[in-house]
């Protein structure tokens, strides 16, 4: 629902669009009124790549957390990426500490390490390959052929590490050992034996960050953009239960308006997300060519951009 207050907002966004040279990009996981200004919605990877290949603005408005906005920036060095909040992070991304990661790179040295997207830059830039929760089998595939290896370190996100491990035969330390995305994370069989209950007819989704009881639990496991593929294509199917952050389940149910969607649970709600709010998107904008713009912009510094670049191509260069 959106409110009289979202609606005003929402048509200045719309009406300060028309005057500046932006696009507006939203992650899956933000509210309905920023989805309903955005010009493009998806997940990391595909607003990633849609401001590398299809934006030809100077600006991007970037409706999601930093790491998101960093890989955005290190793709596109040529245009301004500005975060309505640079607070809004991700505490799966700040775990992976450099420090841990050269402790297990000493003691791996002939190991590859898979990150996982939601990382910083700088972790990135110290990684051999990046992959996303779309990709993350076929690029734990890929690593342990390229270093003909049967083991691979991978980080920070234990539960979809497990997950891989479920689809391939390829075993993965865990670095840190104990990463994991706070909300999806809360997930646990009692809210699945609920839903069931509640919805009988409904087909269960879930995030591969999830832990790996529930997951099993599922009817089917994938990534947001995975999820929306699955209910785009399985139309006959009346009703899901959804388990990842909850607005997707506004995405979906906008987009598939005769096809039913329910959280697998309330609490599975990303607080970093949902410091991006309509006013500050405003804000953001209406910085644009003033001493403020700086406040929002997010750019990588050039080292860390160089290295990290090389882990994010490679996956771009594997995924095809
Ligand atoms: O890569 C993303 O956008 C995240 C964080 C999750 C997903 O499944 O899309």
């Amino acid at each position: 629902m959106i409110t009289m207050n979202e609606a005003s907002l929402i048509q200045q966004i719309q009406d300060l669009k028309k005057k500046y040279d932006i696009t507006i990009v939203a992650h899956f996981y933000q509210a309905l009124g920023i989805q309903k200004v955005a010009d493009f919605i998806g997940d990391s990877l595909e607003l990633a790549k849609i401001a590398k290949n299809q934006i030809k603005t100077k600006y991007v408005v970037f409706a999601g957390v930093k790491f998101m906005a960093e890989t955005a920036s290190i793709l596109n060095p040529n245009r301004t990426i500005l975060l309505p909040d640079k607070s809004a992070g991700c505490p799966l991304a700040d775990s992976l500490k450099i420090e841990v990661i050269q402790q297990y790179r000493q003691k791996y040295p002939k190991l590859p390490l898979v990150v996982y997207i939601n990382t910083t830059a700088e972790t990135k830039a110290n990684a051999d390959l990046c992959c996303t929760s779309a990709n993350a089998v076929k690029m734990v595939e890929s690593a342990a052929k390229l270093w003909k290896t049967d083991t691979i370190l991978f980080g920070p996100d234990k539960n979809l590490a497990e997950y891989t491990e479920s689809q391939t035969k390829i075993k993965t330390i865990k670095v840190p050992g104990d990463g994991c995305c706070p909300f999806h994370n809360l997930f646990t069989i009692e809210d699945v034996q609920l839903a069931r209950k509640k919805h009988p007819q409904a087909i269960l989704l879930v995030h591969p960050e999830s832990p790996s009881a529930v997951a099993k639990a599922a009817d089917f496991v994938g990534s947001t953009s995975a999820m929306v593929k699955y209910a785009e294509t399985h139309r006959e199917k009346k009703e899901f239960i959804v388990g990842t952050e909850i607005h997707l389940n506004d995405y979906l149910q906008t987009k598939y308006p005769t096809q039913k969607f329910f959280p697998l649970s309330e609490k599975s709600l990303c607080e970093e997300m949902q410091k991006i709010t309509l006013e500050k998107i405003l804000n953001t904008i209406q910085s644009i060519g003033t001493n403020n713009e700086k406040k929002f912009e997010v750019r990588v510094p050039s080292k860390i951009a160089q290295n990290s670049i090389k882990s994010i191509e490679k996956m771009l260069e594997l995924s095809q």
